[in-house]
């Protein structure tokens, strides 16, 4: 049995969703480095960093970062779709699930954590540190979305691996107002990528409707 450490709204959404488009049974373990509990003291021992998602796979090695996650189920599942069939498509895949976990993703760390990329942070450094990484993620996500096209999904005809990404790591930091705008089409495909009917349930659990 696989065991996914995450919470809710977290990037543990996007390993979830793969799990569900592979058909892989899993449970699952509460856990954050924001939330105090058995959980997070679980999650510390497998990953020092302490970040979800965080993979336990059947044969007790531990997984870590969303893109490895997410390639190594495409990879090991290669009948869900999640990683397209065709090795030139395979690896623009790659290459924008590579993107948004060391782009987008690195970003969020940065705005989430200012302090961890400063010396001395008083709170004015801070919100600068913030307001330029959420600037430079926006503009990021601008490039993503100029940069893999959807056919209709990014991986080709069926949904995959980088859409679930797509949609979970943009759910941050404003990206989906700033894209809403910014570059509509791609707005719209996040929205499609999250009403998928595997893939809603996941969003739902994670982000319930107001
Ligand atoms: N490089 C990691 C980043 C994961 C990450 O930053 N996850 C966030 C939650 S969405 C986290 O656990 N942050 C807590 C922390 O860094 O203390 C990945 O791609 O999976």
């Amino acid at each position: 049995m696989h065991t996914l450490f995450g919470t809710r709204g977290s990037g543990s959404a996007a390993a979830e969703a793969a799990l569900a488009l592979a058909a892989v049974e899993f449970t699952s373990v509460d856990a954050a480095s924001w939330e105090a509990g058995p959980g997070r003291d679980e999650l510390r021992r497998v990953n020092p960093l302490c970040q979800i998602p965080t993979l336990v796979l059947p044969d007790g090695s531990v997984l870590t970062e969303s893109a490895a996650i997410l390639i190594h189920l495409g990879l090991a599942h290669p009948a869900s779709g999640l990683l397209p069939a065709g090795a030139a498509e395979r690896a623009q895949a790659i290459r924008g699930l590579v993107y948004v976990a060391a782009n987008c993703y690195a970003a969020i760390g940065v705005i989430d954590f200012p302090e961890r990329w400063c010396t001395e942070t008083d709170e004015a450094t801070a919100k600068r540190i913030k307001a330029g990484s959420t600037q430079r993620l926006h503009y990021l996500w601008e490039v993503f979305a100029d940069t893999f096209p959807a056919r209709p999904f990014l991986g080709g005809p069926h949904i995959g691996a980088l859409d679930v990404l797509a949609a979970v790591v943009s759910k941050w930091s404003g990206s989906r107002k700033h894209l809403a705008t910014a570059r509509p089409a791609f707005s719209a495909l996040l929205a499609r990528i999250e009403s998928e009917p595997r893939v809603a349930p996941v969003f739902a659990r994670h982000w319930p409707p107001a």
